[in-house]
């Protein structure tokens, strides 16, 4: 799209925002007639609908919290007068999983992909000093070559349902804030800045793109004191004694982007941002140069009744919960998550593996999570007739991803994939453009990764020696080897890392998943798989392990929370991996994981010698 620009709006001397949030109108079209029948000008029979919020969760027949298919959402937007003469946007922080937009009947955006922004220029459409409608017409179904990646099928009443190849409910609706702007004609469309720490400070590389010819001006300030500044659309701000961004110690900068004719703003743009440096090196993760070791969670955005919606409560309580427990780090498993919970994480210190909705991308193993889907087939996912439109989708988000994000000093790694299925021949041909891509895309060039699924092994993971660090997702003692056969688990486990440490060459393992399934009522001496007091065996059997090799440099246990999936045998109500329960009160295993993470030292293992 022309001008198409994913940073996160702000008001400012050149731009306007306004919240468009609020109860909106909603209707389902399960016949996808809507279209023919003018409802881009009108809802027939509108019920009244949160946004943001999933649209799942409020409606207590189960018809409706399933649906699958095309549904509307519609609400009116007032334009002041005093914006004529400015480009006038509606942005979406998310609309899972495809959207198309509608402004007083007419089409302005088309969007797919239900995790990253977009935006709509409605300069031309919206009347000024008026309401004008607002309508979004968006669709929830799966296929095979969609990030993520599912199925839909037809049930004998013709009723559709999605049936994901991936273990989260396939939540749905306007899940991010909705914005109406006004921008300033000639603007900033997006920047960049990679830092460097040097004697008696630090220097930022900048670069900002607009769209026009005039001149650019860049400042960072402490508070509000200019530290530094600089002119023109690229340069180098040096910052002396610079404070630099920590964990749990974040220091953050405001930075000030003008556009300038003479003594006029053109444009002015807002933003904060953390001066640090990080890298994989020597088998270790450098934060400015220091080691540190990676504790804490795979994460999902869910809660109650709002589904995957944000809710900035929820967002808050999780970091509270992140910091009382001693983590440091996230994966934002498996979807880019709303722009709100990185910027929260650049203010408290917190490390963000970024990882882009590449899950799903294996037929067999997901399917036996809900009882209709299996089709028990082997099947090569990078080798079918759909893999380059896959191929291309996976791009598209990717870039989206790395443009929206690349600023935050809280992401310090790119997730590409999450459990493949990268033992068949299609692999590398797949993964090498993605991981080329992100370096090429990434200005601080951040180390990629992607979560390497059991029976992945060393020898037969084809796609391993792109990553710059390995991460697995290992289920010894849960999937295999449960409850007293945990030993011979550990047995098993350590052969494997035996393995690993044969094809390393240097680069640092973490875990991005390990984890046992937990009922909160549960307690069973001696333990029973389920129960609390088995959660905790198990998670001693992996941190021993953990703890004997000196490669592993970090532990992301599955998953922070209790969270909802689709129905089937192997879910009761959701997935109960969580450390705290959906409504995020601690399990027993809070106290084992606060007690471990707050007595390691924050370079634990910065010294080994074992690589
Ligand atoms: C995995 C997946 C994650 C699941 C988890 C589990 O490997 O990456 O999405 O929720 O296992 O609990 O089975």
């Amino acid at each position: 799209m022309e001008n198409k620009s994913l940073l996160y709006p702000c008001a400012s001397a050149a731009r306007r925002v306004i919240s468009l949030d609020g109860m909106w109108r909603f209707e389902f079209d399960p016949e996808s007639n809507g279209m023919d029948a003018g409802w881009g000008v009108g809802l027939p029979k509108p019920i009244s609908m949160p946004v943001p919020a999933s649209f799942c969760d409020f409606f207590t027949d189960k018809e409706s919290r399933e649906y699958c298919g095309d549904f509307w959402y519609e609400t009116d937007f007032f334009v002041p007068g005093e914006w004529s003469g400015k480009d006038v946007a509606i942005r979406f922080g998310s609309v899972t999983h495809r959207a198309r937009v509608f402004v007083n009947g007419v089409e302005v955006a088309n969007h797919e992909g239900g995790f990253l922004p977009f935006d709509a220029n409605v300069t031309e459409i919206v009347r000024y000093n008026q309401y004008n409608k607002l309508t979004v017409l968006a669709n929830n179904e799966l296929n095979e070559y969609m990030l993520p990646a599912g199925q839909t099928n037809t049930l004998s009443n013709g009723k559709k349902v999605a049936a994901p190849y991936f273990d989260f409910y396939n939540y749905a609706g306007i899940h991010r804030p909705v914005k109406l702007l006004a921008l300033p004609k000639e603007r900033v469309l997006d920047f960049e800045v990679t830092h460097r720490l040097v004697d008696g400070g630090a220097e930022v590389d900048y670069t900002v793109t607009t769209n026009g010819s005039h001149d650019v001006t860049v400042e960072v300030l402490d508070g509000t004191t200019k530290v530094a500044e600089a002119s023109g659309k690229t340069g180098t701000l040096k910052i002396t004694n610079a404070k630099l961004w920590n964990v749990h110690a974040a220091y953050l900068y405001n930075f000030v982007i003008r556009i300038t004719d003479g003594h006029a703003v053109i444009d002015e743009y807002f933003d904060k941002i953390g001066i640090r440096t990080f890298e994989v090196k020597d088998g270790h993760f450098l934060l400015n140069g220091k080691p540190v070791y990676l504790r804490g969670f795979g994460k999902h955005e869910d809660s109650d009744i709002r589904g995957r919606g944000l809710d900035l409560a929820t967002v808050k309580r999780d970091y509270e919960l992140m910091k009382w427990i001693g983590a440091n780090c996230f994966r934002t498993s498996h979807y880019p998550y709303a722009e709100e919970l990185y910027q929260m994480a650049d203010e408290e210190g917190f490390l963000i593996i970024d990882e882009v909705p590449a899950v799903g991308f294996m037929q067999s193993t997901m399917n036996f999570l809900a009882a209709n889907q299996g089709n028990g087939k082997k099947v090569g996912y990078f080798e079918k007739e759909t893999t380059p439109k896959l191929l291309e989708n996976h791009k598209a988000a990717l870039t989206d991803m790395i443009t929206r994000d690349k600023n935050h000093a809280s992401v310090i790694a790119w997730s590409i994939l999450n459990e493949p299925q990268c033992t068949s021949e299609g692999t590398e041909a797949y993964f090498k453009p993605l991981f080329d891509l992100a370096h090429e895309l990434d200005p601080q060039k951040r180390p990629r990764t992607y979560a390497i699924v059991m029976m992945s092994l060393p020898n037969n993971s084809k796609g391993q020696q792109f990553a710059d660090f390995i991460s697995l997702n290992r289920y010894y003692g849960w999937y295999v080897m449960g409850g007293m056969c945990i030993v011979d688990a550990e047995t098993a486990f350590r052969k494997e890392m035996d393995g690993w440490a044969q094809v390393l060459n240097g680069r640092p393992m973490i875990f991005t998943e390990y984890g046992a399934d937990t009922m909160p009522s549960e307690h069973k001496l001696p333990s029973v798989m389920w129960s609390q007091e088995y959660q905790n065996e198990y998670l001693d059997m992996n941190h021993n392990v953990f703890d004997s090799y000196g490669f592993v440099q970090g532990e992301l246990v599955w998953n922070f929370a209790d969270f909802q999936t689709t129905e089937g045998i192997m879910r009761a109500n959701g997935n109960k991996k969580g450390i705290f329960t959906r409504q995020r009160q601690p399990k027993d295993a809070a106290f084992h994981f606060r007690a471990r993470w707050t007595g390691l030292p924050v370079d634990y293992k910065g010294d080994t010698a074992q690589f």
